[in-house]
């Protein structure tokens, strides 16, 4: 039976949009309708380098303005003609190294320049791009290079000492941007290979499946995996670029993500190239102020964010907000977490934007489901699928479920930009289409009456602090590596600004106690073997970890006890 539900709605301002009727364009949308906008439609062959830049410098966005760099020290700019012959010469800097298509080529840096011409010039001549984001530590990268038997890698001197090249046999060679002195073993010189090579580029026309891009993410159990993407993922890259981006001619685009997470990719470098966007990067560190800023000086349009940064927006006040012009922002997004309504009430306040909530995955690639302008927005809802799609929710035998009927979130498979494997793990990858061939995207939901999408949770132990994706088994791994920890247990505990924390429950091996200096050493070691982000800010040291027959850990009843709920059936635990 259908209850009566009432929703808080904020409508449409009606303005002209990209999409202009949501249902219309659900009801005949077919993925064919925008073939012809790329090059395989009459030569059979594709490259995403090419789509996203050299096509423009064809037409008359050749001088127009590809990328802003904006740091602290002011900004560079590059023209989409620049762009086409700075990624030309990278893409004959890689070939001078020997790398061929599908080889891997992993970027191991700060967001400059030189990584987004670095991408695109290694998709130029085939290569599979391996993004990594710059605060991972060394175990993190390698069990990421070592999977992905990356043969080249593009870094900086201060980076360079996480790649533990000794155990990397398949590494060849170490690009050092920023390589000026003496080179070691395998090292080259960035400069050097950029100043011999030619500013044209034969480039290698792939197939529409020919992977593309290798993005590590985690799950709930083993390391993380390796979600591959083709180069076909452009279809949805692009549509979704000018339906929910909404990017037109004169907007000045800004994804706050960096490229080392899927949202840095796909909506940082790939979906406002193909649509031909002015695209700001900003370096440097997050400060409320160093972000108006941005938007002011540089007269951002377009904003795409994430919930944990638009909470510290709202905690460093509204007058904060208010000395600045952002007069100029036409379209607010965001992505990665859920958006409260108190955020979304809050922009309407202070930026006079509806925030746009979407929703994906690594895996899914691009924008699966949305608000788009003009649609109305109901605060706490994800929206709806993009047409060319289907989301529903599912139960855990794979059937369809009524409306307001909590289930697994799941989307039809086969849209454009849907991973096509897991590196070296074709059993992972099975796996997420175990359910009568949905995708299923570990995420709950329900769905309203009129389609609108809900989110509630993981339906996994998957931890997502401040927007990013922490997988407890690779903490728990690294903790246990520490002489003092016996077993260890890691949740997310809800927090009102990063969404989640990371809280480890540990015990000890017999011959060390509790100290504060020894929790701390704990979070130390986790900060510095793999990342700032995947550290917990809070340890507790229990004598017995709950655990399940076959000896997998409770996570579930520590996160029951942590927040005092029920415990739940413990049918399987050990005693
Ligand atoms: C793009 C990206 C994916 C997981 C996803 C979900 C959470 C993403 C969300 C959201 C609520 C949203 N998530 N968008 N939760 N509302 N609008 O974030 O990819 O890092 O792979 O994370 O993030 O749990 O399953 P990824």
């Amino acid at each position: 039976m259908q209850e009566m539900h009432t929703h808080e709605i904020i409508p449409s301002t009606g303005k002209p949009s990209n999409l202009s009727s949501y249902e219309q364009t659900y009801a005949t949308f077919r993925w064919e309708d925008i073939h012809a906008e790329f090059s395989w439609h009459t030569t059979g062959k594709v490259n995403m380098g090419y789509e996203a830049i050299d096509k423009h410098t064809t037409t008359h966005r050749r001088d127009k303005t590809a990328l802003i760099y904006a740091d602290d020290g002011g900004a560079q700019t590059f023209t989409f003609e620049e762009m086409r012959k700075f990624s030309n010469r990278f893409g004959n800097a890689f070939r001078s190294l020997g790398v061929q298509k599908g080889d891997r080529v992993f970027f191991f840096m700060p967001r400059t320049p030189e990584i987004y011409a670095g991408v695109i010039g290694a998709l130029k001549i085939g290569a599979i791009v391996g993004p990594l984001f710059e605060a991972f530590m060394e175990g993190a990268v390698e069990d990421r290079l070592s999977d992905a038997e990356a043969s080249v890698i593009v870094t900086t001197n201060a980076l360079k000492s996480r790649i533990p090249k000794e155990r990397l046999p398949h590494l060849k060679h170490i690009v050092l941007i920023d390589g000026e002195g003496e080179l070691e073993d395998r090292e080259a010189s960035y400069k050097a290979l950029i100043d011999a090579a030619s500013e044209e580029l034969d480039i290698e026309w792939v197939d529409l499946e020919h992977p593309m891009i290798l993005h590590y993410t985690s799950g709930s159990t083993g390391k993380p995996k390796g979600v591959l993407h083709v180069h076909g993922a452009m279809l949805q890259q692009y549509i979704t670029g000018h339906w929910v981006l909404d990017l037109r001619e004169d907007d000045v685009y800004w994804c706050t993500a960096d490229p080392g997470w899927v949202t840095g990719t796909s909506y940082g470098i790939f979906a406002p190239w193909l649509n031909g966007a002015t695209n700001l990067i900003r370096g440097g560190r997050y400060s409320a102020d160093r972000w108006y800023s941005t938007i002011q000086d540089y007269k951002v349009t377009v904003w795409y964010s994430a919930p944990t940064a638009f909470r510290m927006l709202m905690s460093a006040g509204d007058d904060d907000a208010e000395r600045y012009d952002l007069t100029s922002l036409r379209h607010v997004l965001s992505v990665g977490e859920p958006l409260n309504p108190e955020v979304i009430r809050w922009g309407m306040k202070v930026y006079k934007q509806r925030i746009h909530d979407t929703w994906w995955m690594t895996e899914t690639g691009a924008h699966m489901i949305v608000n788009v302008p003009s649609m109305d927005i109901r605060p706490g809802s994800m929206g709806k699928p993009i047409p060319g799609t289907k989301a529903a929710i599912i139960d855990d035998e794979g059937n369809e479920v009524p409306p307001y009927t909590l289930g697994n979130l799941a989307l039809q498979a086969g849209w454009p930009s849907m991973m096509r494997r897991i590196w070296n793990n074709p059993a992972k990858y099975e796996e997420y289409f175990k359910l009568k061939g949905w995708y299923v995207s570990g995420d709950s939901a329900y769905m309203d009456e009129d389609g609108y999408f809900w989110f509630q949770g993981r339906v996994d132990d998957v931890i997502n602090t401040s927007g990013e994706r922490v997988g407890p088994f690779e903490v728990e791994s690294k903790l246990v590596e520490h002489p003092a920890v016996a077993e260890a247990g890691v949740i997310g505990k809800p927090d009102p600004l990063r969404g989640s924390i990371i809280k480890a429950f540990v015990s000890l091996r017999e011959d060390y106690v509790e100290t504060p200096e020894l929790l701390e050493e704990l979070k130390q070691h986790v900060k510095t073997g793999l990342a700032a982000h995947a550290a917990p800010r809070e340890i507790e040291v229990i004598d017995k970890l709950p655990k399940t027959r076959s000896g997998k850990i409770m996570r579930r009843v520590l996160k029951a006890k942590e927040l005092g709920l029920p415990l739940g059936d413990l049918s399987t635990i050990e005693d």
